[in-house]
């Protein structure tokens, strides 16, 4: 299968098929099963850019609406990360003369609640209408719309221009990325920054977190792709830093060319990409290999579980769960349920395989043998408050970078 870049038009080669799946985060309720909308699913590179993406679309309005179920507050890492992005564009860009910041994708304001707090301007542009809510009760300003050159030229015209834009796994989210970029081009001020945070697609590769891979995001960025993209839209990137989230976050920050000298781990960075190949369609076929092993390897450690009589039930219902169970094959015959804390999954179903989400208190009530962590991602804050399931002899469960027992 082949299809044109988002960014620069080139040739898209198919390198992964992760075959039919649902929206990552459909969480559907017991009644909507008949109605399911699934799509094929693969990623490539493009030959050009060397950006990586998906080759199909589900359009954006299915996928950001009204009950939107992720909450980027319900981790209390995440919470401190994002107060702690917000202090830093306090002290460090927003120190003009009646400073602006714009956050597209603010989701449930965990980080311009602070900024709203410090009583500087900004607006949220979040297009999920509960989530926007959420923000607008913490006092932070929301337009409830999807950003991108149209919505850009009205903000400036409205308020100014930028002096940060940020976004944070949001923006690889949007296919009409050109059109984003084209908007952040005309919004940002003459020193402005624009800074994303997104997960790494080095990261991807190294954990062989194929789980990453799901409607919701469009792109997998790279310091390559995103250095050739800013060039494309007359932006320069000037650096790039790698976060501990979601398995290994970068976050990239682009300027205006000229107006900030590059740090040295752009280049660095550019260097270690380039070594490993990660631009090449080749490490991408080997990633697709060792997806398919860690499939099967899976499947044979849940069977051999249920042979021994011993349940399995999965921690944390993140839309990575979505492209696993579907992959996998894995249903409520392997896993009955899945434990989750957002209010919004729990009585719903996984999409596609619908194993019901139910609140943690369903795991603390019964402790089964072995846990299936899907939040692979915050096994350090789970891991944490869950010791009395160690302490009774319990299992926990990863698949990524293999799989293996804790
Ligand atoms: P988590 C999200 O992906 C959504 P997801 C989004 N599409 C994106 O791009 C990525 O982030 C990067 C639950 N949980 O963060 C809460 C517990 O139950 O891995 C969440 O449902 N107990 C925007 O959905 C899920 O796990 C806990 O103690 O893959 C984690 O979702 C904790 C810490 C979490 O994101
Ligand atoms: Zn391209």
């Amino acid at each position: 299968m082949q299809s044109s870049c988002r960014i620069c038009g080139g040739v898209v080669l198919k390198s992964i098929d992760l075959g039919q799946q649902p929206r990552g985060n459909g969480f559907l309720l017991p009644r909507d099963v008949e109605n399911e909308l699934t799509f094929h699913l693969t990623m490539g590179l493009c030959g050009s850019c060397t950006m990586a993406q998906l080759q199909g679309e589900v359009p954006q309005e299915l996928r950001y609406h009204e009950s939107y179920p992720y909450h980027a507050s319900v981790s209390a890492v995440h919470r401190e990360h994002f107060e702690g992005n917000a202090r830093y564009f306090l002290e460090h860009e927003l120190t003009g003369p009646d400073p602006f910041i714009v956050e597209i994708g603010s989701n449930d304001g965990v980080m311009l609640a602070t900024i709203a707090q410090a009583g500087v301007r900004h607006l949220g542009v979040e297009p999920s209408k509960e989530v926007a809510e959420l923000s607008m009760a913490r006092g932070v300003r929301v337009l409830s719309e999807f950003f991108d050159e149209t919505t850009a030229t009205k903000i400036r015209l409205e308020h100014g221009p930028a002096d940060v834009i940020f976004g944070a796994n949001c923006i690889a989210h949007i296919a009409h990325l050109a059109s984003v970029c084209r908007g952040v081009e005309s919004l940002l001020g003459p020193d402005g920054v624009f800074v994303f945070e997104e997960p790494y697609f080095g990261a991807v590769v190294d954990n062989t977190a194929f789980d990453m891979i799901y409607d919701e995001h469009s792109f997998y960025f790279a310091v390559r792709s995103i250095k050739a993209m800013a060039e494309r839209f007359g932006l320069e990137l000037v650096n790039a830093e790698p976060l501990p989230l979601h398995g290994g976050t970068m976050r990239y920050t682009l300027g205006r060319p000229g107006m900030r000298t590059p740090a040295p781990a752009v280049a660095e960075f550019l260097d270690e990409e380039r070594a490993r190949g990660l631009g090449e369609h080749e490490t991408l076929l080997r990633f697709s290999a060792r997806v398919e092993r860690i499939r099967d390897d899976l499947n044979a450690l849940l069977a051999r579980i249920r042979a021994e009589g011993h349940r399995v039930v999965g921690y944390g219902a993140p839309a990575k769960t979505t492209t696993v169970t579907n992959y996998c094959g894995i249903g409520p015959d392997q896993i009955p349920y899945v434990v989750d804390n957002t209010p919004a999954k729990q009585g719903r179903l996984v999409p596609g395989t619908h194993i019901p989400v139910l609140p943690p208190s369903a795991f603390h009530e019964d402790y089964p043998e072995y846990a299936l962590l899907f939040a692979w991602n915050h096994a350090e804050e789970i891991m944490a408050k869950e010791t009395a399931f160690r302490d009774r002899g319990g299992r926990w469960i990863l698949y990524v970078p293999d799989v293996h027992v804790l």
